[in-house]
């Protein structure tokens, strides 16, 4: 299998996140990248540079003011004679306008981000662009014929919305390759999130399509990042209605409640019948994840890789979360390993 890498995502370095009351380096680190490159050369998968592709590709997915406002961001803040990383101090919540978008770098920050721990330092524009090449290189390899190709995508993208900001995430890598893949070549795409967090980004991008079918495995978000989407209610809307499915899981869950959510998850994906698949492929969900709670083993990661491989689908797998860094690579390379094993 191929895997699409950029040395790029090394410039998103040095930010700071809002984590229980004090600010600590985001857990979100450059060092999880080589990690899974070095696992994925030692098994034998080809690297390949991403591809470069039109701004106009990412309007397909983002509000054209948001992608400007991530591209020049950095720049607004540096001429302020302001360093170091961006964080927003304030939301537009209940009560407070959200009709209007303040002028100012501050305001502007807390219009587009909705949360404090999605820090914007100066490589990050470059690095978020890279990762979203990265997919859609992937995604351009698969409709070309390639039957699977995995994104090393960093930083991550399920949580980015349409027009906002957060969880890691700037640019909806996932829902980049979606959209291409729909572009390009194919009628309907199942999404698949197993990131260990609500893919709330994806699910608003996709909430009235019916030619994307998202379903998404996650802790539930009654404790959980981002708490404030990823129920079992939320279906869908208009067209859409019927085409979303969350599966919400208890802390602690293990392999076994967590292989018979994935089944669910198949099941529907098979009733689909989509053309192509795309993996949102979150690793956080490991057991000695510093900021999640399910309890998989670096052993479960090859039986998800082969359920996967088992729908049979054109598939682009995109990187998302996983913060035990010491084990990323093994638990990346154990889906990937046996999801390339399928028979050709
Ligand atoms: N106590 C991804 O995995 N902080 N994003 C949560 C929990 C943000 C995770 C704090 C977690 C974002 C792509
Ligand atoms: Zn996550």
């Amino acid at each position: 299998m191929i895997f699409v890498y950029s040395p790029l995502h090394a410039r998103h370095d040095g930010g700071k996140e809002l984590y229980r009351g004090e600010f600590v380096p985001t857990f979100e680190t450059p060092a999880r990248v080589g990690h899974i490159q070095a696992a994925l050369q030692a098994g034998g998968f080809e690297q390949a540079p991403p591809r470069e592709f039109p701004e106009s590709r990412l309007h397909r997915v983002h509000d054209p003011d948001f992608v400007e406002f991530l591209r020049t961001a950095f720049a607004r803040w540096h001429a302020e004679g302001r360093e170091g990383c961006m964080l927003p101090s304030g939301f537009p919540a209940r009560g407070l306008r959200r009709d209007r978008k303040p002028a100012g770098i501050s305001g502007s920050m807390g219009y587009y981000a909705f949360d404090a721990s999605t820090p914007i330092m100066e490589g990050t524009w470059d690095a978020a662009l890279a990762a979203a090449h990265s997919a859609m290189t992937a995604a351009a390899m698969v409709s070309e014929g390639k039957s699977a190709v995995y994104a090393l995508c960093r930083p991550p993208g399920h949580h980015a919305s349409r027009s906002v900001y957060g969880g890691y995430c700037y640019l909806n890598n996932a829902a980049l390759a979606v959209q291409y893949l729909i572009d390009e070549s194919y009628g309907r795409i199942a999404l698949l999130d197993i990131d260990y967090h609500h893919g709330n980004g994806s699910q608003e991008i996709f909430w009235e399509r019916d030619d994307v079918l998202f379903v998404s495995l996650h802790g539930t978000p009654d404790s959980e990042y981002p708490y404030f989407l990823g129920y079992a209610d939320e279906r869908g809307a208009g067209r859409g209605a019927g085409y979303t499915l969350n599966l919400p899981l208890p802390l602690g869950t293990g392999w076994d409640s967590y292989a018979s959510a994935l089944d669910v998850a198949l099941e529907a994906i098979r009733g689909y019948a989509p053309d192509a698949l795309v993996v949102s492929l979150g690793v956080d969900t490991f057991e000695r994840d510093p900021i999640s709670g399910f309890k998989l083993a670096t052993r479960h990661y090859p039986l998800i890789g082969s359920r996967l491989a088992g729908l049979g689908l054109p598939t682009v797998l995109v990187q998302e979360g996983g913060y035990a860094v010491a084990e990323i690579g093994a638990n990346v390379a154990g889906v990937l390993g046996a999801f390339a094993a399928r028979p050709a």
